[in-house]
């Protein structure tokens, strides 16, 4: 039994708020730590993993997954694009944290810590992987506490300087050399610069442990928009709030500006944020507890749109579970559409092999995919597609709601004893124009079908 059908009914309303929620972005995985990248009119958001089962009660994380959206409401599903066994050295099984992918000159670069084993880069020549280990070793050397070396936050500046940034309960950052893999050796200690902590550039301390000496906590992000550098980050020791400062060069001095996320009852002791402008917008990615339950080890990304004010600085930001109320783009039904595109889903789990890449599988009956924005145009007549039989069973394809008019039932039956993927076609009402739809599955007990991708011909 997939631990997400068990937890489902805990989660808020259920139907009522299933139709409106837009958060979390992903309800297949428990995912944390968002970091945005904006790439080719899409945005990639790299996360890490929090596992559906904990050990000892601490986070559990293996792996770092993607997800990708043109229009900031259906996000489709990379899988693990990379994971600790990416790194031969390395004798760990667990300490996946936050994630930050960057391009340059075509490759993308993903600075990864792991927990207690410092700050590593993978190289790979597509936003998605695969990724591999260009050094052998970890990327940050000599630093003289590993522990404290998590949560890496990259830029390249206009002219060319790239500088990642990390560090808890400290503030580090390097020059990184322009191959992206080797830093500057020649400024700080070995290459380390270790930004000074005061009251002005991070805030006074609250959480009154010794260790945090400002209010900074962890999770930096780093970038710059009209001339103002932002340090944005987790604040106020456990647990966390974000806040953020500004500086007029990469390298400060800091301002401290206060508070952008205050406390909600549905957020984990920890937070973590990442900011991109897309399409004209700007949103604010951050993790939440939401989908779990309340469990602070079992986190979910959410995100927020919202606008700076006319002086650059960031309003304050509340963590809604209505997310995204308004799609940048329509989606199109005409060409295939990973099944694995979802705004929201019930009950679902998504799995990967070589063959058919990223596909949804753990379906039942009563599960559900919800796809926003869908622009039918001058109408569709028929619906395609390709799935893999188990005990069989129908899709029912719905517009507006779970409930909502029929369109037409696709019957996805087994054939022979084989497990199989192929191609299943229906009917469709001639509907038009924009809507959100519904893939609503039916069928008896156990695994119905897996689904690989969808498309609709006039
Ligand atoms: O996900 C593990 C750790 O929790 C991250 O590195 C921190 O930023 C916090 O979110």
């Amino acid at each position: 039994m997939n631990i997400n059908k068990l937890l489902f009914p805990l989660f808020s309303l259920g139907i009522c708020i299933s139709n409106i929620a837009q958060n979390p972005i992903v309800q297949t995985y428990y995912t944390a730590d968002p970091a945005p990248m904006v790439h080719n009119g899409k945005v990639y958001v790299y996360t890490s993993h929090d596992e559906d089962t904990t050990v000892n009660n601490f986070f559990t994380m293996f792996d770092w997954r993607c997800y990708s959206s043109d229009d900031m409401v259906n996000w489709t599903d990379h899988g693990a694009v990379a994971s600790l066994k990416n790194f031969e050295w390395l004798d760990k099984t667990n300490g996946a944290w936050a994630p930050q992918c960057i391009e340059r000159n075509g490759r993308f670069y993903l600075y990864v810590p792991v927990h207690g084993e410092g700050i590593s880069v993978l190289v790979s020549d597509s936003p998605t992987g695969p990724f591999h280990d260009p050094l052998g070793h970890r990327l940050i050397v000599d630093s003289e506490d590993v522990w404290t070396d998590i949560d890496p936050t990259v830029f390249i500046d206009d002219d060319g300087q790239a500088y990642l940034y990390w560090g808890n309960p400290s503030l580090f950052y390097v020059k990184l050399n322009e191959d992206m893999i080797s830093y500057d050796r020649t400024i700080g200690k070995n290459g380390i610069v270790a930004v000074e902590m005061n009251a002005e550039s991070f805030g006074e301390s609250k959480a009154k442990d010794g260790k945090h000496l400002t209010n900074y906590t962890e999770g930096p992000w780093f970038y710059k928009r009209n001339d103002i550098y932002y340090l944005v980050y987790a604040a106020g020791g456990i647990p966390e709030y974000i806040a953020y400062s500004t500086a007029p060069t990469a390298e400060g001095p800091w301002t401290y500006q206060g508070y952008i996320m205050e406390r909600a009852p549905h957020l984990a002791f920890t937070n973590h944020p990442g900011i991109v402008d897309f399409k004209g917008n700007s949103y604010f990615f951050y993790h939440d507890q939401d989908l779990s339950g309340g469990e602070g080890f079992k986190r979910s990304v959410s995100v927020e749109q919202f606008e700076y004010n006319d002086d650059g600085s960031i309003p304050l930001i509340t963590p809604t579970k209505e997310g995204v109320k308004e799609s940048v783009a329509n989606l199109n039904p005409f060409k295939k559409v990973e099944a694995e595109t979802i705004a929201w889903s019930e009950g679902l789990k998504t799995a990967s092999n070589d063959k058919t890449g990223v596909y949804v599988t753990n379906v039942d009956g009563g599960d559900f995919i919800k796809v926003r924005s869908v622009d039918f145009k001058q109408g569709a007549e028929t619906f395609t597609v390709r799935a893999e039989p188990l005990n069989g069973g129908k899709i029912e394809i719905r517009l507006d709601s779970k409930n909502g008019s029929l369109l037409g039932v696709c019957e996805i039956t087994k054939t022979g004893s084989e497990r199989n993927w192929q191609t299943f076609t229906t009917r469709t009402d001639n509907h038009k124009g924009v809507h959100d739809l519904f893939f609503v599955f039916k069928g008896g007990e156990g695994e119905l079908f897996n689904l690989d991708y969808w498309e609709f011909l006039k």
